[in-house]
């Protein structure tokens, strides 16, 4: 819509949204009744519009139209796992024919074996809670990362696993992430968090640490000078009100302690599990979590869609619900496709410029922390 007909839909007296329009236009915070009726409003159309502009009027001129993508690779060291998670498909028991566990050379060896490891710029690093799998394991891989693709950013462990590292080893987390950082951890990806919600947690992964934990963790690296992102798993039965409510949690540790790149909000899967599939989220609901969190989040810069779970076309129609991201290559993941995705294990980078150009956006490649690696502003390479 051009921008004159998108201000007389918003703004038009009968339009009830109209209003956060202006409120959104003056940099005014919106606050959780607002939001609440800006999501249960069946005017997507007025949501997009209010989500978008809170995307370009909190986004520099020049670079209004940008939209990021990396070049990553993803690493899950073993999928055994002590926790008890109701929608992990991906979890398996020491015991299990499934399970797998990959030494340091094992892994060095898989990215070995990617023929475009040369212009990796991410490995995105989780795993399961497996006890010979500790501090000196991650130290030693991090290392050992570093020594052998020196320029790719090490972007690992959730604030779940550090948890669990730490309480392995008889430390503290204050402890464990300086000697992680160390050898080699640059950041922590955003996995973990779920549902902050207790009433869900209790229902679907009670053995969690709770959401205070898992905001205090993030708020230590960002103090430690590690940046992060911050997810929720929609999908799990939640109501309307807690995804909004876990938005807002994420906003008030960012006035805390600033480090949240982007928020990426996900959907559940339901193949292998214990969740009922009847959560399941509508493409509608997809993007009113993508609106809403960029509505909401005038203190994060960027929000993800993460193309892997929700493909790769609800993904273009994102970009104009507030989000600005779509991950990136990937290579090979394994949570989301073990509880039933059906979109690619990764997408090469032609396909990630393609499917923003298309959109009509323009392609940047970015690294973890956001530096700008290439702008496609021209013809595809
Ligand atoms: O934390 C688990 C979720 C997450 C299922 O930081 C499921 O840049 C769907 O955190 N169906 C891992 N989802 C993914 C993640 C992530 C992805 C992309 C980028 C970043 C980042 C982080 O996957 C887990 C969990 O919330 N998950 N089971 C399922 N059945």
């Amino acid at each position: 819509m051009a921008p004159s007909l998108v201000e007389d839909y918003i703004t038009r007296p009968s339009n009830p949204l109209g209003r956060y329009y202006h409120k959104i236009l003056e940099g005014e915070r919106i606050t959780r009744e607002e939001a609440v009726e800006i999501y249960n409003s069946d005017d997507l159309l007025a949501i997009g519009i209010l989500a978008d502009t809170a995307r370009i009027t909190r986004t520099p001129a020049d670079v209004r139209d940008y939209v990021y993508w990396v070049h990553n690779f993803h690493i899950n060291p073993t999928n055994i796992c002590e926790a008890n998670c109701r929608f992990c498909s991906f979890k398996k028991g020491p015991k299990s024919p499934f399970a797998y566990v990959m030494s340091v050379d094992d892994v060095i060896e898989q990215v070995n074996n990617y023929p475009m490891k040369d212009s990796l710029s991410e490995f995105h690093i989780v795993s399961g809670l497996y006890e010979k799998q500790g501090l000196e394991y991650y130290r030693d891989l991090f290392v050992a990362l570093k020594k052998n693709f020196p320029k790719v950013h090490l972007k690992g462990l959730t604030a779940v696993e550090l948890d669990y590292i730490a309480k392995l080893e008889g430390m503290t987390v204050e402890e464990v992430l300086p000697i992680l950082k160390e050898a080699g951890l640059g950041s922590l990806p955003g996995g973990g968090a779920e549902v902050f919600a207790e009433r869900v947690r209790e229902l679907v992964c009670v053995d969690k640490i709770p959401a205070q934990e898992w905001l205090r963790i993030h708020g230590l690296a960002h103090s430690m000078g590690m940046q992060s992102n911050a997810t929720l798993l929609a999908g799990l039965g939640e109501t309307p009100e807690e995804r909004i409510d876990h938005v807002l949690a994420i906003r008030e540790q960012q006035d805390k302690t600033g480090g949240f790149m982007t928020f990426i909000p996900l959907n559940c899967y339901y193949d292998n599990n214990a969740v009922d599939a009847a959560n399941a989220l509508t493409g509608v609901e997809n993007l009113k979590n993508f609106a809403i969190s960029r509505i909401l989040l005038d203190n994060v810069p960027h929000i993800k869609s993460f193309w892997i779970h929700i493909g790769e076309k609800l993904s273009q129609v994102s970009l104009n619900f507030g989000v600005d991201d779509i991950d990136g290559t990937v290579v090979q993941e394994k949570i989301a496709h073990a509880a039933g995705t059906d979109t690619s294990q990764a997408l090469t980078q032609s396909e990630l410029v393609n499917m923003i150009r298309k959109a009509g956006k323009i392609p940047v490649e970015r690294d973890t922390v956001y530096n700008i690696i290439r702008v496609y502003d021209e013809q595809l390479v």
